[in-house]
């Protein structure tokens, strides 16, 4: 049986780096099919032809012989595929079946329950930058930072408090002492927290010395190399 052909559809600044370097680390080939960002910063209409919400990553599959092409959107169900696919000698998942569920429950975790606080505070600081006159501006940045405090700074922070703790329990990785897909999909979200400073970094020393290591990997960065060559920036 023929591989099938493999695209990853990719939006820049975008969740579908972590394709890259999964596909990569598993030495996949694949095509990219580039996606650029307008400048209301959405994803352009194109992406709607690809899968109706008009995201990324989306990837496709097609079989050589049929040309018959399977969609795969959503970043957990897309590691998921990957995994059970694509990766039968579980270089990225796990032989013991106990250790394989906890890389599949990172691939629900991430967007399940470590985005949405992430994804609150983010629209609450574009809520407090944006121009506005006085006294709209004062309240803005009132109501913003009471829903912070009141929900989502500390659901990030217990989010948080639990990554941290589970790296340490797993030998500096989330699974197993080893890198898994649960790291590489859970690179972006917990980099954001400290990018855009919804946490500090020197609270969190676990996931600082973690983030470091998961990325010194030839993988990562020849994903990084055909990401820049799109105009990526790291
Ligand atoms: N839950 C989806 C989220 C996909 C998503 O929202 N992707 C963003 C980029 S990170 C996007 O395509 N945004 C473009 C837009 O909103 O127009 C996943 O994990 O893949």
């Amino acid at each position: 049986m023929t591989s099938p052909i493999v695209r990853v559809h990719w939006l820049n600044e975008s969740r579908a780096f972590r394709v890259l370097w999964l596909l990569d680390h598993l030495k996949i080939d694949y095509e990219i099919v580039p996606y650029k960002r307008g400048a209301d910063k959405r994803a352009p209409e194109s992406l709607k032809k690809v899968h109706p919400l008009g995201r990324s990553p989306v990837l496709e599959i097609e079989d050589r012989e049929t040309g018959k092409k399977k969609i795969i959107p959503e970043s957990g169900f897309i590691f998921q595929y990957v995994l059970q696919h694509f990766d039968k000698s579980k270089i990225l998942g796990n032989d013991d079946p106990d250790k394989a569920d906890q890389i599949q429950y990172y691939l629900f975790y991430s967007e399940g329950s470590l985005q949405p606080p992430l994804m609150i505070e983010f629209i609450l600081s574009l809520a407090k930058e944006s121009p506005a006159p006085f006294p709209v501006s004062y309240l803005v940045g009132k109501v913003a930072d009471k829903i912070s405090e009141k929900y989502s700074k500390g659901e990030l922070k217990n989010q948080l408090d639990f990554i941290e703790n589970e790296i340490s329990k797993n030998n500096g990785y989330l699974v197993d002492g080893k890198l898994s897909a649960a790291d590489i999909l859970l690179s972006l979200p917990l980099q954001m927290a400290f990018a855009r400073g919804f946490a500090k970094a020197e609270e969190y020393p676990n996931i600082q010395v973690w983030s470091k290591n998961i990325k010194a990997v030839d993988s990562f960065e020849s994903a990084k190399e055909k990401a820049e060559a799109l105009g990526a920036k790291f």
